[in-house]
């Protein structure tokens, strides 16, 4: 276990790595950094280690991915001796776990909370990144890695009116520390995705009266939460080589599970229902991966649609209701699919109320009401659940100039660019963790955190064997990259919708299909060959004579 704290380069101050964040990819790339013998300083913009988990503290927030499998794999010790409480881990139990994590591994000496990163400029004559923090100091460093998150930039959307609102507004990606109390209160709830989902049965629960806000009907998967045993809990830990090997290697989006051996259209209508009823019956994400071809066909994504449409009509009793519920503008999974607790049953409570704002968008928000179609709807909060510039809002929010003084944010105005979802044209010695063209927000994020990170720095091991100053994307091989990137996608029914992963939740936003859907497997076969074949597509500088090669 490394844990002693990285000492900047004692004439320049410099150190090896500026991380960008404390999140789980932040503190797994120090972690392994400190390993081998890199120094390393993290800045983190919260008080605290845990990134998504550490802002998401909204009512019901958990995560949607087992929690077996939503950890760490690094540590066989951490694995084997860490106990997850229940099928799915509620938020505070993430965020514990990101504690002990930081606590076990001695990290936080290495970590400077509070702190954003501004500014970052790579100075072409030292090979280096300049990096401006909001405490006005400036640090040097030879590479810079950012684990900045993908849903990590809340947003608030331009609704006429927000501001003379006198309740009080929440946002779910950014919820205050101290317990938040609806008894009593009329609460006003925007936004239909996976944190509007999971929040709105507990919000019930306690306010007066909850009024949902529905522009997008989404499809919802029961999550069947529940405790885990602890011979479920042994069974993981007995089976964890190969269920950790199935999820990098094989599983399409890094989570274990029973893979589909055919399309829906080669089953029986009966025998086809029965499969679907099985795994809405066992609950959670892998009801998408029944069949092989739900994100590729479109009459075999109806079947899946229909039966979920199906099911909504039999859980909700007013039927007005529950025919507004039922998504009809994407095909299932095309918008991140949701996993809920009760979420359909809700709308059966007598203090819970249904607004369409796709056919009547809202007009505006007043001191006390949200009105719609010319009625006001009176709310005494309002919870937004409107979600994230999504894998590349984060990013924007830094100045980041490469080469020649580029700007990041002006080189991806027209949409990210990068090779591998891991580096970016013009930008040396510049990393991204689980960035825009890589599997990503498709996957269980734990899986492809560990996959980069660990890449990241067997490459940085790599150049310092080779007494390598800089490597960046090269060009054409970044060109080839974001092409393959689309065609994937294009082959899929995900274009179709307006999701996030698309841009299409914030306006002006360029739309393209941003992770690479290909699956983790076949990505990380790919990350692997081009190493393997001397870093082939990026673009190498040697320490000395200042020479640029094109490697592979
Ligand atoms: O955000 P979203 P989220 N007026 O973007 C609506 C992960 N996550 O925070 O669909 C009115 O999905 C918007 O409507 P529309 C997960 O990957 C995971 O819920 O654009 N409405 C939509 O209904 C997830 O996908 C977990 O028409 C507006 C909602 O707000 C991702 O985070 C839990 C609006 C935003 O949904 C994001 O989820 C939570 C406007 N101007 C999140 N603007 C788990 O692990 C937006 N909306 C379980």
């Amino acid at each position: 276990m490394s844990s002693a704290q990285s000492s900047p380069d004692p004439t320049t101050g410099a150190y090896d790595v500026v991380i960008v964040g404390a999140g789980f990819a932040g503190m797994y790339m120090l972690h392994r950094l400190r390993g081998l013998g890199f120094s390393a300083r993290v800045y983190e913009q919260g008080g605290g280690v845990g990134g998504t988990w550490y802002w998401n503290r909204y009512p019901g927030a958990r995560c949607d991915v087992e929690s077996m499998q939503y950890s760490y794999s690094f540590s066989d010790e951490l694995q084997q001796e860490w106990d997850w409480s229940e099928r799915y881990a509620p938020q505070p139990e993430i965020l514990k776990y990101a504690n002990h994590v930081a606590d076990r591994f001695d990290l936080r000496s290495d970590i400077q909370f509070n702190t954003r990163v501004e500014r970052a400029a790579f100075d072409e004559r030292a090979n280096s990144w300049s990096v401006t923090t909001s405490d006005g100091k400036t640090v040097q460093a030879q590479f810079i890695v950012l684990a900045t998150g993908c849903l990590s930039n809340a947003r608030n959307p331009d609704i006429k009116g927000l501001e003379n609102f006198k309740g009080a507004v929440y946002h779910t990606g950014n919820w205050p520390h101290e317990s938040v109390d609806f008894t009593g209160l009329r609460v006003g709830l925007i936004g239909t995705g996976s944190s509007g989902i999971q929040s709105a049965p507990i919000i019930a629960e306690h306010a007066k009266h909850l009024t949902v806000f529905q522009r997008t009907a989404n499809f919802s998967i029961p999550a069947r939460n529940g405790a885990l045993t602890d011979e479920e809990r042994d069974a993981f830990r007995k089976n964890y080589p190969e269920i950790r090997r199935f999820a990098r290697e094989v599983a399409r989006n890094g989570i274990y599970a029973e893979q589909p051996d055919r399309g829906a259209l080669d089953d029986s209508e009966d025998a086809r229902r029965a499969k679907f009823k099985a795994r809405w019956d066992r609950g959670g994400l892998t009801f998408m991966y029944v069949y092989n071809n739900l994100g590729l066909d479109l009459a075999a994504n109806d079947s899946a649609a229909n039966y979920v449409r199906g099911k909504i009509t039999e859980i909700v009793k007013d039927s007005t209701t529950a025919k507004l519920l039922q998504p009809n503008s994407h095909p299932i999974g095309t918008k991140r699919i949701c996993i809920d607790t009760d979420y359909f049953a809700t709308f059966n409570r007598p203090n819970v109320s249904l607004v369409d704002i796709k056919t009547n968008p809202i007009q505006e928000i007043t001191a006390n009401a949200v009105r719609v179609a010319g009625a006001d709807h009176e709310v005494d909060a309002l919870v937004m659940a409107t979600g994230f510039d999504a894998m590349t809002g984060s990013v924007a929010k830094i100045d980041i100039s490469g080469r020649g003084g580029e700007m990041l944010n002006q080189k991806w105005a027209e949409g990210p660019k990068t090779y591998l979802g891991l580096m970016t044209a013009g930008f040396p010695n510049l990393f991204i963790i689980t960035g825009p063209g890589s599997p990503s927000v498709l996957s269980n994020m734990i899986v492809s955190i560990e996959q980069h990170v660990d890449w990241i720095a067997d490459c940085l091991v790599h150049m310092r064997k080779q007494g390598l100053a800089t490597m960046e994307a090269g060009r054409e091989a970044e060109e080839k990259w974001v092409a393959h990137v689309n065609e994937v996608a294009h082959g899929t029914l995900y274009p179709q919708a307006n999701s996030w992963y698309m841009g299409a939740n914030i306006p002006g936003k360029p739309r393209i299909f941003m992770p690479y859907i290909g699956g983790v497997g076949v990505y990380r076969r790919i990350c692997d060959e081009v190493a393997a074949k001397g870093y082939e597509g990026f673009v190498t500088e040697a320490e000395v004579q200042s020479r640029r090669v094109v490697t592979g």
